[in-house]
């Protein structure tokens, strides 16, 4: 099975960015991060929450009938996608946001994966779709947007979500095989300041056994990326940069959501 590189970050609410899109953690990725830590270094007065979603549960509550469309669903997932872009302090400049994404993303990275994702530790089935989803193999783009937009209103019902209001000197750990997450961002002008870091994370395996497949870079490119080092988690959050080779698809600091 082939493993993502893990990787840390900052995330400044001074930089006018916020992950305040509902999504997994870098889901474009054949082998998405199987754990994420996200640490608070300025917390605000009020506001700056975090939601969590149970991608589990939501799919044990699906009517019947959508669990046998989600069963026979995959989904193509692109880093061009970026929450970013559409919510972003500075919005309409359109100019600055992709010059950003092309520091944070120069390569363009896809995968397919299946919706209803085999959970490799405890066997329960999870809906991996989320922000990074462009469109179910099959479908167009109308079609995939009517239907994400189903499973995403199960996904995030309140019953199905936690709120966390953050202290400096909080960490939350998620498991990024079961869950969805976004920001909230009613801070105002606060200071919000976060430290994150992904742990490597294994390839999805669908209920019929068959795996996630990189489409972007080509299935070679992304081989030739070197195994993860957990150690160099440390390293790269103290230097603010990356943990991966700069050819290889995951690369920046700022790429880890
Ligand atoms: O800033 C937040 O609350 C969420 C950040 C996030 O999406 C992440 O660390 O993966
Ligand atoms: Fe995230």
């Amino acid at each position: 099975m082939k493993r993502s590189p893990p990787g840390s970050a900052g995330l400044n609410s001074s930089d006018g960015y916020a992950a305040n899109i509902w999504h997994t953690d870098q889901t474009y990725m054949q082998s998405p991060p199987d754990m994420t830590m996200l640490r608070a270094l300025v917390s605000c007065k009020a506001g700056g929450d975090t939601l969590w979603a149970n991608t589990a549960v939501a799919y044990m509550d699906l009517p019947g009938p959508l669990k046998i469309l989600a069963d026979n669903l995959w989904g193509i997932h692109s880093s061009t996608f970026d929450y970013a872009q559409v919510f972003g302090k500075d919005k309409d400049n359109k100019d600055r946001d992709e010059k950003w994404l092309q520091t944070v993303r120069p390569t363009v990275v896809e995968a397919e994966h299946p919706v209803v994702r085999v959970h490799p530790e405890t066997g329960e089935r999870t809906l991996l779709v989320g922000s990074y989803l462009q469109r179910f193999v099959g479908l167009n783009g109308a079609d995939s947007r009517h239907l994400m937009s189903v499973l995403q209103d199960h996904i995030t019902e309140p019953e199905n979500t936690v709120r966390w209001r953050w202290q400096a000197g909080d960490v939350a750990i998620w498991d990024n095989r079961a869950t969805q997450h976004r920001a909230i961002t009613d801070q105002g002008s606060q200071l919000r300041v976060m430290r994150r870091a992904t742990l490597a994370g294994s390839t999805p395996v669908g209920i019929d056994g068959r795996q996630s497949r990189a489409r972007k870079p080509e299935p070679e490119a992304q081989s030739s990326c070197p195994p993860p080092q957990l150690s160099s988690i440390r390293g790269a959050e103290d230097r603010g940069g990356s943990t991966a080779a700069s050819e290889c698809p995951s690369i920046s600091a700022k790429t880890f959501h």
